[in-house]
């Protein structure tokens, strides 16, 4: 049937769980046609909203359109919209910022309540009834388990070539009796390519062909190039000291332009054989991959460039037998990471003098995009690493500051902090060790006097001498900057 009638089954207050991770493999027609009908109930002045689970950030169509359409009551667990976003930091929305590994279980044991419809893109139906999943995985068996009723869009501007490159494994168990996951190797296939769709629930089907609407990354500048080198230097280093094969361990690397352009310094670096047991696959790692840098990759999503879209998905086929795509509790198992000892590569908003890590929150308050699966790959990988530009906004902020104003990931889960700057490996030091290391290799000189003199405050007036902090001052950069534009005093 049409978007529009597929739509029109919908009911207001509605639980969907939808397809979509990282901009890819969303569903389009339905979401457009729900978003149209949501407008058009306001306009007669009827309350419409429904509460939208996916598998992270997804386009244009979905995310755009519905929160254009004022007419998502929650979100979870990840997203990027600009007008979503917006929303939520007015307070008109609701939104749940999670660990992408715990989703399916937060879903599946009803701490969400009642799921009413599944709603995914796949690639295509088979005569047998087998599906074909579409560019990305998530969340997607999960919500057809749990949801009272299922609506696909098929679509057929994806390839038939993506038959086969999926993974979708069925036997975790339940707890406490789970089973050890039978997964050793990065890009070895523990289950079946295809989805599995009790036919009874499927309401409707929807013919859709069109291609992901992805954002384009930044070229990268002379700060992302500095921050890649940074870490390859790094890497290298570890390498040499044997703490790290010359293959290196699996990569995982974060979404962002800073994280893509990690992945193309790679590309010039000395590594060869490199794996990824990640999240997303972007340009940067379809790049290593064509180069023969990379020997395959295991993700539960693309997360490509426009260019990056039409270039790539078209001969996805030369791709399949090294690149494997899963669903998000076992891309993100924190077992799993911890099993394979991935390298976790991700961006951050800021981190402070100790090695806590903002991913998420602008002055501690407003929501950029979310934890992703930053946390999971943080915590669990061999060994983590954040990174971003020392400073943000044309140098009115620093990202090195006293004490962050949010924290995603605590100083447990960060070995290394990186800027443009330089690199602070934080493992095996003590909370002061750190602060030195950070103050004088990451902050950006306009902004190290100053972190310097805090530090040397706090280490004479600190309440306690472990982790040392003026509380009436930890803070004062961000509200300094709230009330004046500008980090540093010299504005007031
Ligand atoms: O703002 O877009 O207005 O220019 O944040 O910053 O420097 O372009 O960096 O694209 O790599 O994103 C942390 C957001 C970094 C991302 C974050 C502003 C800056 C710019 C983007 P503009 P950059 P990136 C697995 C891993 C969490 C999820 C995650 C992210 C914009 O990496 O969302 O890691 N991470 N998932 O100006 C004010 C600061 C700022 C700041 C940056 N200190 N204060 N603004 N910005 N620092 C994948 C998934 O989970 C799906």
């Amino acid at each position: 049937m049409s978007g529009e009638e597929a739509a029109a089954l919908i009911q207001p207050g509605a639980q969907i769980g939808m397809s979509g991770f990282t901009g890819s493999g969303y569903p389009k027609a339905v979401p457009t046609a729900l978003a149209r009908r949501i407008a058009d109930a306001h306009l007669r002045g009827d309350k419409f909203k429904v509460n939208v689970f996916t598998g992270a950030s997804t386009g244009p169509e979905l995310d755009g359109a519905l929160a254009m359409a004022g007419g998502m009551q929650l979100r979870i667990p990840y997203q990027s919209d600009p007008i979503t976003r917006k929303l939520i930091n007015s307070g008109e929305m609701q939104y749940i910022d999670m660990h992408l590994s715990q989703v399916a279980q937060y879903v599946e044991y009803g701490f969400m309540g009642k799921l009413d419809l599944a709603l995914i893109e796949v690639t295509a139906i088979l005569e047998d009834g087998r599906v074909i999943p579409s560019t990305s995985v998530g969340n997607n068996q999960t919500w057809i388990d749990c949801a009272e009723k299922i609506i696909l869009e098929v679509n057929s501007a994806l390839p038939m070539e993506l038959e086969g490159m999926h993974d979708l494994y069925y036997g975790l168990g339940q707890p406490p009796n789970r089973y050890p996951i039978p997964l050793t190797s990065v890009c070895q296939r523990i289950g079946e390519p295809y989805l599995k769709i009790p036919a009874e629930k499927v309401i409707a089907v929807v013919h859709t062909d069109s291609p992901d609407r992805s954002s384009s990354f930044k070229a990268p500048d002379a700060n992302s190039k500095k921050i890649a080198g940074n870490i390859l230097d790094f890497l290298g280093n570890e390498v040499k000291k044997g703490r790290l094969p010359a293959s290196l361990l699996p990569l995982q690397s974060g979404v962002g332009n800073i994280a893509n352009a990690v992945l193309y310094g790679l590309e010039e670096g000395p590594f060869n054989g490199l794996t990824a047991y990640t999240e997303v696959i972007q340009d940067g790692l379809v790049s290593l991959l064509r180069s023969g840098k990379m020997t395959c990759a295991s993700a539960t999503a693309f997360s490509l460039s426009p260019e990056g879209t039409a270039e790539f998905i078209p001969k996805i086929g030369e791709f399949r037998d090294r690149i494997v795509l899963r669903s998000q509790e076992i891309s993100n198992h924190p077992g799993i990471i911890r099993r394979l000892g991935v390298i976790a590569m991700n961006g951050m908003i800021e981190a402070d003098i100790y090695g806590n890590v903002n991913s998420t929150h602008i002055m501690g308050s407003s929501i950029m995009n979310g934890i992703g699966g930053s946390g999971d790959f943080a915590r669990n990988g061999f060994m983590s690493i954040f990174m971003a530009p020392s400073t943000a906004k044309n140098g009115t902020i620093s990202s090195i500051v006293p004490m962050v104003s949010h924290v995603d990931h605590t100083e447990h889960d960060v070995s290394v902090v990186v800027t443009e700057q330089g690199l602070a490996d934080l493992r095996g030091l003590s909370p002061t060790q750190r602060a030195k290391l950070v103050i004088e290799n990451c902050t950006h000189p306009d902004y190290r006097g100053e972190l310097r003199d805090y530090f040397k405050s706090a280490l004479s007036l600190s309440y306690g001498k472990h982790t040392p902090h003026l509380l009436s001052e930890s803070l004062s950069w961000h509200s300094r900057y709230l009330r004046t534009g500008h980090m540093l005093g010299k504005a007031e």
